[in-house]
């Protein structure tokens, strides 16, 4: 089998094994991420988000181009809220929770403008897309059974924000036996600082949850892999 390996990885080199890895793109929403939306509306500085997306669209395109799995999350809930609890949904500005109107439609609601994908990252067709109620994408979702159904062990997360849903998937996915890459360009958080500690947790105490390397060195590693001719899971749009 034709390995191909990440060397600058942090805390040590982290080998990509063909037909085993999937890219996870996590939350890159509107509404997080476009100026406007619910994340600025909160007081946030939204380009702290927008700088993740060209490399992360180069990134993606590597994973398609080597015929890799490339699963998307969206964060969000059904319409009448079942499905958010009240110590989630009772949290924040009180004029701006979710379900509350906003700029792009309710406030992270299924359906709606803001909770999609932004362009720029739009899945293609085909791939996985995970609506997911909560911060982790394993929680309440299909996610693990994907993952089994595809023989993946190994995953390259990506997406917002760094020490939120990254970190949380992050750490459920490592708890369940995978190892994950934290891409860390293509990663992002509103608040340097948690963007920098995030990113070294992960990869504190030998790796306690994960490794860390950037896109430049990720890219590369992706492109001399042999391509997998593995038809992809079944959207879930
Ligand atoms: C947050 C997320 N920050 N996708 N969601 O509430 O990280």
């Amino acid at each position: 089998m034709t390995t191909s390996t990440v060397e600058t990885a942090s805390p040590g080199p982290f080998t990509l094994i063909p037909g085993k890895t999937a890219l996870i793109v996590i939350d890159m929403q509107r509404d997080f991420i476009l100026p406007g939306g619910f994340g600025e509306s909160l007081g946030n500085d939204v380009d702290m988000l927008l700088k993740v997306v060209p490399p992360l669209a180069d990134l993606i395109a590597a994973a398609r181009a080597a015929g890799m799995l490339v699963i998307h999350t969206r964060e969000g809930h059904v319409p009448d809220l079942s499905d958010c609890p009240p110590a989630k949904l009772n949290r924040g500005a009180p004029s701006k929770r979710i379900g509350d109107p906003g700029r792009y439609g309710r406030i992270l609601i299924r359906g709606e403008y803001g909770h999609d994908i932004i362009d720029e990252l739009a899945p293609a067709a085909g791939e996985v897309v995970i609506d997911k109620p909560g911060k982790g994408a394993f929680y309440a979702t299909e996610l693990q059974q994907i993952l089994t159904d595809a023989g993946i062990t190994q995953l390259l997360v990506t997406g917002v924000t760094t020490e939120v849903c990254v970190h949380t998937t992050t750490r459920e996915a490592n708890d369940r036996g995978y190892e994950c890459l934290v891409v860390s360009d293509c990663v992002g958080s509103y608040f340097p600082e948690f963007q920098r500690v995030g990113l070294e947790m992960i990869c504190a105490q030998g790796g306690i949850f994960g490794w860390v390397a950037d896109s430049a060195a990720v890219i590369p590693a992706i492109a001399a892999l042999p391509v997998s001719s593995e038809p992809a899971p079944t959207a879930q749009r």
